[in-house]
């Protein structure tokens, strides 16, 4: 339409779309445009939170200026692009975020100044976006913001969820969850589409019919259909023009569904055919690393699956291109397993609707997906029962069942005559009744699987995916050791300790080029440097103790020892065993003299992290935390060389203020569970030390920090099966030490021990899964070490320089050029500055 446009209207459209200007009174007019009109408020009735609906919305206006020019000059060139799929997003607050990536701060900082509003006060008027439940969701956070940084032609599908991660509050020591409505008062950081919504459908039945060549085709005739609506949430690069794009949907009732119903007469039905089909997208599950195995959760995972892949099909379409041409255009990454219906929902696009071949369609299936291992936890491994699924997508089911016979075919073919095998490899498991096992599909519908650190990658090689590995070959399964993004997790949460790092690097290259830190390695000499490193570790110590104030109602000294565990709580995570030693720590205590007092370390244990709302025993462990807390910070005979906190609501916002402040922070699960964790390189980057078990990606922090700077403790993966065997058959006694600390609990120190017996029950001899007892000693001689490492303080702060220095390998920059080249060979594209829309 617009080439029959008159030349006055092209140029009249070119005048007014320029871009907005970015000085200082702009920038002020747009705020003040934004509270007189969009609000609807004067300059006397504003509070903080309209303050920071205004900057919101004004910031929103750049970003979408950005998002506009990069989607439309990204789809005039049509370069292949990488789709990332993912259930969770934990994207936390976005206008800080926003303005630092793109460099707009500062100006926007004066502009709210002379406003007469303070940013900070701002700021934390944001609720979080928090749908995710913990490392998966905030991985995928990190590698969005990598993406966009390096310019990578990149889309995420997600879900809208009405409700994100529930808020947990403490009441008597016990966790209680709230619901987190967190769409109360509108979003500013998407984007409604209205216009893009696509059907999807449920049940029903398949027709099987003969075409006019006598080939068999399938047609699947769903008994229901519901809406899904596209909201666009873009993701600024940092120091770049780029803005690309999440994609999350939402469910919502289809208007000829509706109307089928009210021509039946049946109102009441059609009403609550609607309520349903809204349900889809309400609530994220709080679940992590755990699978819940419900109904609500199967349709999520098919309504998201499903739109999305419609949606890059279209997408695929308008290029006129031949089907082969598919993978060349397109790369889909399945964020562990819940997306891995998309594999077999484009299987059916292929077949059933563009009338491909079987073997011509799988070959696109195949080189479009790669699939990424997040845990070897077997409560973690998606399982769908074989009749629940056939009632919600009878096509799918068969198509999942033609899928495993060609390759237990294939699987025969190679390996003849060995039942064992193909029952071990087959994507159906023959229990009662039969169950899909979702893992097995992403393996055989992806060119690539990879694991997320170094030891992870290959446990998963020698136990989950050993038999794909002998038949596959090595090189379909590969490592992407994880990263964070620098730009959120140091100069945003950490502003002096990056001004001070640019400072010292003569620039700010070093946040798009993490390797640069390794400068900093030289100034561990200079006494002013270490001493400037210091001064900022202490003021956000003094940050975080007035969160804790805050938040705990216990005053904690800065002079402290800051030792932190923030995560999910999980038993292979082991807090259990965290607070057992904190146990130890106060009954060592208790028994000195005052001379021996005197040179204690005094120290400040905090703890934070949900637990799955079903989870008894996480809970359990809250609750005796929050026992330990309660006589620990109120006994005289401790005062300051001991106080323990469990702080509420552990969230993104909330760990931006943690990472900075911690001294050292605790990274000890069970060798081999933690699949590689993010937050360990989140606290080294900021120069906190830390403590931890050789798992996950310690190992590689280990080998980049040298073994002065970590404290490692514990037994090895490869140790774990046999010390389990000897604890079930050999009956190994317990340590003494914690037998002592058990003993303690069971008198009541603590509250009614009653409470607790489940908790110490698992520890019983043989039952001890996660190896608390065999690794208790060397735990506490580790914690020892800590101690008197951080008591000489200018070693100490050359340890933390050190941290800092070495963490070039962790940024998500390096994670996602590695997908980028070894998976998805995809490359970036820098978008002009054409300076209009
Ligand atoms: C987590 C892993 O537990 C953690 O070790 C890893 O750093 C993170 O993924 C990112 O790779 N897994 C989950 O959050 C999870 O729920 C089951 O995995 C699907």
């Amino acid at each position: 339409e617009k080439a029959k446009w008159p030349k006055e209207t092209v140029d009249l459209w070119a005048k007014l779309s320029k871009k907005e200007a970015n000085d200082i009174e702009t920038i002020q007019r747009s705020i003040v445009h934004h509270v007189t009109t969009t609000l609807a408020r004067a300059a006397y009735n504003m509070d903080n939170f309209s303050a920071y609906q205004a900057v919101a919305l004004s910031t929103r206006d750049r970003l979408i200026s950005r998002w506009n020019e990069t989607q439309g000059q990204l789809s005039k060139i049509d370069p292949k692009r990488v789709y990332y799929l993912s259930l969770e997003f934990l994207l936390g607050r976005s206008m800080d975020n926003a303005l630092l990536n793109m460099g707009l701060k500062g100006t926007y900082d004066k502009s709210i100044e002379k406003l007469g509003f303070n940013m900070e006060d701002i700021i934390e008027s944001e609720v979080d976006a928090a749908l995710g439940n913990g490392g998966l969701g905030r991985l995928a956070a990190c590698y969005m913001d990598s993406l966009a940084t390096l310019d990578y032609p990149a889309w995420g599908y997600g879900l809208r969820y009405n409700y994100g991660i529930f808020q947990q509050r403490i009441v008597d020591g016990y966790q209680t969850e709230y619901p987190d409505y967190w769409l109360n008062f509108d979003n500013p950081w998407e984007l409604a589409r209205l216009d893009i919504s696509i059907q999807i459908g449920f049940g029903g039945h398949v027709q099987t019919t003969q075409d006019e060549y006598g080939v068999t085709r399938h047609n699947w005739v769903p008994g229901q259909s519901v809406q899904a609506i596209a909201y666009d949430v873009p993701i600024p690069g940092y120091d770049t023009e780029n803005c690309n794009n999440i994609r999350l949907w939402r469910s919502k009732p289809t208007r000829v569904f509706d109307l089928t119903s009210f021509n039946e007469g049946n109102y009441e039905k059609s009403v609550e055919d609607a309520t349903n089909a809204e349900k889809i997208t309400s609530v994220l599950y709080p679940n992590d690393n755990t699978m819940a195995g419900k109904e609500l959760r199967l349709k999520q995972q098919y309504f998201w699956t499903a739109a999305s892949l419609h949606d890059i099909v279209r997408r695929f379409k308008k290029s006129m291109r031949e089907w082969s041409d598919f993978p060349d255009q397109v790369a889909i990454q399945l964020n562990d397993t819940h997306p891995t219906l998309a594999i077999v929902e484009l299987q059916r696009l292929l077949v059933d609707e563009e009338m491909l071949s079987w073997d011509d369609a799988w070959e696109i299936v195949t080189k479009t997906f790669a699939f990424t291992n997040h845990t070897v936890l077997p409560e973690a491994m998606e399982k769908w029962s074989v009749p629940m699924f056939e009632y919600l997508l009878p096509r799918h089911l068969q198509i999942i069942f033609d899928i495993n016979l060609f390759f237990l075919q294939k699987v025969e073919k190679k390996v003849p005559n060995d039942r064992g095998l193909l029952n071990r490899m087959s994507i159906i498991e023959e229990a009662q009744p039969q169950q899909i096992r979702m893992a097995h599909l992403a393996v055989v519908g992806s060119h690539k699987v990879n694991g997320v650190a170094a030891l992870h990658s290959n446990l998963i090689k020698t136990t989950i995916f050993k038999d794909f590995v002998e038949y596959y070959g090595e090189e379909k399964f590969i490592n992407m050791t994880n990263g964070v993004t620098p730009r959120r997790w140091l100069h945003q949460s950490n502003p002096q300790l990056s001004a001070l790092i640019t400072q010292t690097l003569g620039n700010d290259k070093w946040l798009k080029d993490l390797s640069l830190l390794k400068g900093l390695a030289a100034k561990t000499g200079d006494a002013a440097f270490r001493k400037k490193w210091m001064t900022i570790k202490r003021n956000n110590k003094v940050r975080l103790a007035e969160l804790i104030k805050e938040r705990c109602q216990v005053e904690v000294s800065p002079d402290a020892l800051f030792d932190v565990q923030v995560k999910r709580i999980h038993e292979y995570k082991r807090q259990f065993m965290n607070i057992l030693s904190v146990i130890h720590r106060y009954r060592t205590i208790k028994s000195m003299t005052a001379a021996q007092k005197a040179s204690v370390q005094p120290r400040v244990v905090i703890f934070g992290g949900k637990a799955a709302p079903g989870y008894y025993i996480a809970k359990l462990v809250i609750k005796l935390i929050n026992s330990v807390a309660a006589v620990v910070n109120q006994d005289p005979a401790v005062g300051d060389l001991l106080k323990v906190v469990f702080i509420p609501d552990y969230n993104v916002s909330v760990a931006e203020v943690i990472v900075p402040a911690s001294d050292i922070s605790q990274h000890i699960s069970t060798a081999g569970t933690e699949a590689s964790g993010t937050s360990n390189m989140k606290f080294v980057l900021n120069g906190g030390l830390i403590i931890g078990t050789l798992d996950g990606a310690n190992v590689e922090i280990l080998e980049e920090v040298g073994e002065d700077n970590i404290f490692i403790f514990g037994c090895m993966a490869h140790e774990v099966e046999d010390i389990r065997h000897a604890q079930r058959y050999r009956g190994v006694p317990m340590d003494p030490a914690l037998q002592g600390v058990i003993s303690a609990i069971e008198k009541g120190t603590f509250e009614d021990p009653k409470i607790f017996q489940p908790l110490i029950s698992t520890l019983t001899v043989g039952k001890d899964f996660y190896l608390i007892s065999s690794d208790f000693a060397s735990y506490i001689a580790a914690n020892q070490q800590v101690d008197a490492a951080y008591k000489k303080q200018e070693e100490w702060s050359k340890k933390s320089i050190l941290c800092t220095a070495h963490m070039g390998k962790f940024s998500s920059d390096r994670s996602v050029k590695e997908y980028a080249d070894e998976i998805w060979n995809i490359k970036p594209y820098s978008v002009e500055d054409e300076g209009h829309l």
